[in-house]
């Protein structure tokens, strides 16, 4: 029995997951393919053991009930027999703003959890574990441009993250439009779920999903930023389209997520290489280059008050403390 700390990067997709062929294990009805980030970090530490009772800390606060509840079945899962255990975490970035904290939570309380716990996993291992708190999370095992395999088992032991390429492969950035770091007005489960169920735009959007995820691959590879671009922004719209048109509409953006769509297109206009995606809540990520993710930050602080330049990321860490 012992303490240990995950430190984990978000990812934000390139290719959406919207939507689950099986909910309580989080399997995907689509594959898709991310980018982790560098800078925003989950950092969590887990005591397996050693403790009177379940306790979980978000920020040096006790947990909200509802995030208690998942973080800790999560812990069963891994262990039915486990004994009490702490758990203490901290985001350096907005939780539950689509920011993708869920993302980092869960690749941070994974790893933490197996290394408290005395277990060894594959990254693959951890990431099927990791997806079974929050289904991106299994993307987050890895840094760099990353893909989600749906798998066919119906246990989900083929289903997880795979490494696409690493971090240093291409100088490109991801710029955050910070719209909004409020909570979303409804949480990315319960709108998938609406969504696959009345919304007749879905099932585009899952049909295009496969074909998306392979064109995006290879343009990760050529370093096309103006193909992998276009695929991720057609990714989006079906997913956001799809959402729009469920009953009732599931609808995140204001008024300031629209502006910055409209800035990023007049970018493209003026020749700069900038592309978009949302996901559920309504802040805009735009990719581009390195070297003009500075002009494509200083046109979106127009409609935004923080906008943030950020990296590929790297792997997760581990550190086992006793
Ligand atoms: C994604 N999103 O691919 C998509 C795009 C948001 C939009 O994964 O229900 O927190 O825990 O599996 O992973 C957000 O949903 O959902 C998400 P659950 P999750 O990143």
């Amino acid at each position: 029995m012992a303490v240990a700390t995950a430190v984990a990067h978000p990812n934000i997709a390139l290719v959406k997951y919207w939507g689950k062929r099986d909910i309580p294990l989080n399997l995907p009805a689509v594959p898709s393919l991310s980018l982790t980030l560098d800078r925003y970090t989950t950092t969590t530490t887990v005591h397996w053991g050693n403790v009177s009772e379940d306790s979980v800390w978000v920020d040096g606060q006790a947990a909200a009930p509802a995030f208690r509840k998942r973080a800790l079945h999560f812990l069963s899962v891994l262990d039915a027999r486990r004994p009490s255990c702490r758990i203490e975490t901290t985001n350096n970035f907005p939780t539950a703003a689509g920011l993708a904290s869920s993302s980092s939570g869960f690749a941070a309380l994974a790893l933490a959890a197996l290394a408290a716990s005395g277990r060894s996993m594959t990254p693959a291992e951890a990431s099927v574990l990791a997806r079974q708190g929050s289904g991106s999370a299994c993307r987050s095992l890895w840094g760099g441009f990353v893909g989600w395999s749906m798998g066919i088992r119906p246990d989900g032991t083929d289903c997880h993250g795979y490494p696409i390429s690493r971090p240093d492969h291409w100088d490109v950035a991801m710029v955050m439009a910070i719209v909004s770091s409020d909570k979303k007005s409804i949480g990315s489960t319960q709108a998938m779920i609406r969504t696959a169920e009345t919304s007749p735009l879905y099932l585009p959007f899952v049909e295009q999903a496969r074909d998306d995820v392979i064109r995006a691959t290879q343009a990760i590879k050529d370093r096309n930023l103006d193909t992998l671009g276009t695929i991720m922004e057609s990714s989006t719209f079906k997913m956001h389209a799809s959402m729009h048109a469920a009953v009732p509409p599931v609808m995140y953006w204001k008024p300031a997520t629209v502006a910055c769509i409209q800035t990023v297109l007049s970018l493209r206009e003026a020749g700069i290489s900038a592309y978009l995606t949302m996901d559920a809540g309504p802040n805009v990520k735009v990719l581009c280059l390195q070297r003009e993710a500075q002009a494509v930050q200083a046109a979106l602080l127009h409609h935004v008050e923080h906008c943030e330049i950020l990296k590929p990321g790297g792997d997760p860490t581990v550190t086992i403390h006793e």
